[in-house]
């Protein structure tokens, strides 16, 4: 059947690959991001291709924006059947005795409170309908420290309580909750952490072919589409060449 699927962070990267995945799957799309313009862009290359898409502009951190923008949803797109929390960022790779208070906020308030936004406004319609995936994109940087990851790791492991909490909350329901735990996955995701140095952010992948948006994208679909008795709870998805979040092997 069908899904409307509601992505957070739908303009680049894993959020993106995850649109164009569960379009190409003939879902119907809610893109919600801070690019308009490339949201625009998004939804014209997507219904080109014969997709149904809106796309919502806000900042998943404005509580009051992101409520304004899923209630002017027309009532026949407010029925979410899987939500991807995907939103997010690492800013810095400082020791944390070094680390940015301001890059700190921001991470924890995209990472961990943007994520619980979204779940608290749209679960209650899944829990009414008796209905609904949630798929969180948390990370092995989740699953254990590495240096200089601190408070970005500490808010995949949020994300990951926060993940179980819900699959508990829900248990009594037809609602499943699925945590994805990407390793390094090339995408904008290292020029945003080291603030736009692109010659950095490329060293990241340098000597391992890395993930990509759609590796990831793949696992989501598959996720969201298994039998409804079948759930997905937590799946790690590494490079062959990485091991954990610390050990990479590189050639
Ligand atoms: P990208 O930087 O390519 O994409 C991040 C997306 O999140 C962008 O669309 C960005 O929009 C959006 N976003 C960031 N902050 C906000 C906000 N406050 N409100 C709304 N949208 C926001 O990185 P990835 O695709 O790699 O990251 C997606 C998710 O995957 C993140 O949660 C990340 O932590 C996680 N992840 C990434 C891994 C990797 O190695 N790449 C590995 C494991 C997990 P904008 O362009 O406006 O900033
Ligand atoms: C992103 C993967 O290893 O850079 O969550 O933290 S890592």
């Amino acid at each position: 059947m069908n899904k409307t699927v509601l992505i957070t962070g739908a303009t680049s990267g894993i959020g993106l690959a995850c649109a164009r995945k569960f379009a190409a799957n003939g879902d119907r799309l809610i893109l919600t991001g801070r690019n308009e313009q490339r949201l625009m862009d998004i939804e014209k290359e997507l219904t080109a291709k014969g997709a149904e898409v809106r796309t919502l502009v806000f900042d998943v951190r404005d509580r009051e924006a992101a409520k304004v923008m899923i209630e002017s949803l027309p009532t026949e797109w407010q029925e979410v059947d899987v939500l991807v929390n995907n939103a997010g960022l690492a800013l810095g790779l400082e020791p944390a005795y070094k680390g940015n208070l301001e890059d700190w906020e921001v991470m924890i308030d995209t990472n961990i409170k943007g994520l619980l936004t979204m779940t608290r406004m749209i679960v209650p319609g899944m829990i009414a309908r008796n209905r609904g995936h949630i798929i969180n994109i948390g990370s092995v940087a989740g699953d254990a420290a590495y240096a200089g990851g601190n408070v970005y790791c500490a808010t995949k492991a949020a994300v990951k309580a926060l993940t179980d909490g819900l699959r508990i909350d829900v248990a009594d329901t037809a609602v499943r909750v699925t945590n994805l735990k990407p390793g390094l996955v090339e995408t904008n995701f290292s020029v945003v952490r080291f603030h736009g140095d692109s010659d950095r952010a490329a060293n990241v992948y340098k000597g391992i072919k890395p993930l990509t948006g759609d590796d990831i994208a793949d696992v989501a679909v598959y996720a969201a589409n298994a039998p409804e008795h079948v759930q997905i709870a937590e799946v790690l998805i590494l490079a062959t060449h990485q091991a954990s979040g610390s050990v990479i092997v590189r050639k």
